[in-house]
């Protein structure tokens, strides 16, 4: 007679608790930002190296260069190694060329972009940040940034997180274009490239679902295991 209550207590508690941790596990995984592409150009290459996306330039391939880089803006614990390093180019011929990334945001909000630099006297010092919705059109945004002499430690962040069109889009665009060179030599170096997001909410709707149905199925083998008992001991008590 005094077996039944604790039994039916005992069992309750644990299926609580897993629910309860299935719903924080639901609601931590809402709020996690990722890394959507990253350049390190630690091996002297435009290949995205964390995540995916395509780097192209239209600075003329002499004066796409790699040299010592900065853990400055650096992810996933990646070393300083190179950085992209481009030059002026005879005649300044690189001014108003520029570098686009296209990176997908598809599944993500608040993209921010960000990326270590540095710049000599001579080199690029009037760089307009932009912005696409479809890689073809774009868009300033920002002041024209001047690059410190030294990479230091504070990286430059464009946050796009009020640019809805940017977005859940596939056909998400970043464009730095250079202006200010004023000799062939003249350099600016880039590191650290990285955009980023947080996971759109409505990505995470399946989730919500999938635990309610595993919980569902939870309480159903609780009943099930209930009811066997029950019988099992109906049929102890049997004479
Ligand atoms: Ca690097
Ligand atoms: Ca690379």
């Amino acid at each position: 007679m005094f077996i039944t209550p604790d039994f039916r207590r005992s069992r309750r508690i644990p299926f609580n608790l897993i629910f309860a941790v299935l719903l924080f596990v639901a609601a931590s995984r809402a709020a996690v930002a990722d890394e959507l592409a990253v350049w390190n150009f630690n091996d002297s290459n435009l290949n995205v190296d964390h995540g995916s996306g395509t780097l192209t330039t239209t600075i003329a391939a002499a004066n796409v260069l790699f040299a010592a880089g900065t853990t400055n803006n650096a992810r996933q614990g990646d070393i300083a190694g190179q950085a992209l390093s481009l030059q002026g180019g005879t005649s300044t011929a690189n001014n108003g060329r520029n570098i686009t990334f296209n990176v997908s945001t598809l599944g993500f909000s608040n993209i921010v972009v960000s990326f270590a630099t540095q710049g000599t006297s001579t080199g690029f010092n009037s760089n307009q940040f932009q912005y696409s919705l479809d890689g073809i059109s774009f868009i300033n945004f920002g002041s024209p940034f001047i690059p410190a002499t030294a990479f230091g430690s504070v990286p430059i962040i464009f946050s796009l997180a009020a640019i809805a069109g940017l977005n859940d889009n596939p056909n998400a665009a970043f464009r730095i274009v250079f202006n200010g060179a004023s000799s062939s030599t003249g350099t600016n170096r880039l590191d650290n490239i990285v955009v980023e997001g947080t996971t759109i909410d409505t990505a995470e709707v399946p989730e919500p679902a999938s635990v309610l149905l595993l919980a569902s199925g939870l309480g159903g083998l609780y009943k099930l295991r209930k009811r066997k008992s029950v019988t099992q001991k109906a049929q102890k008590l049997k004479p």
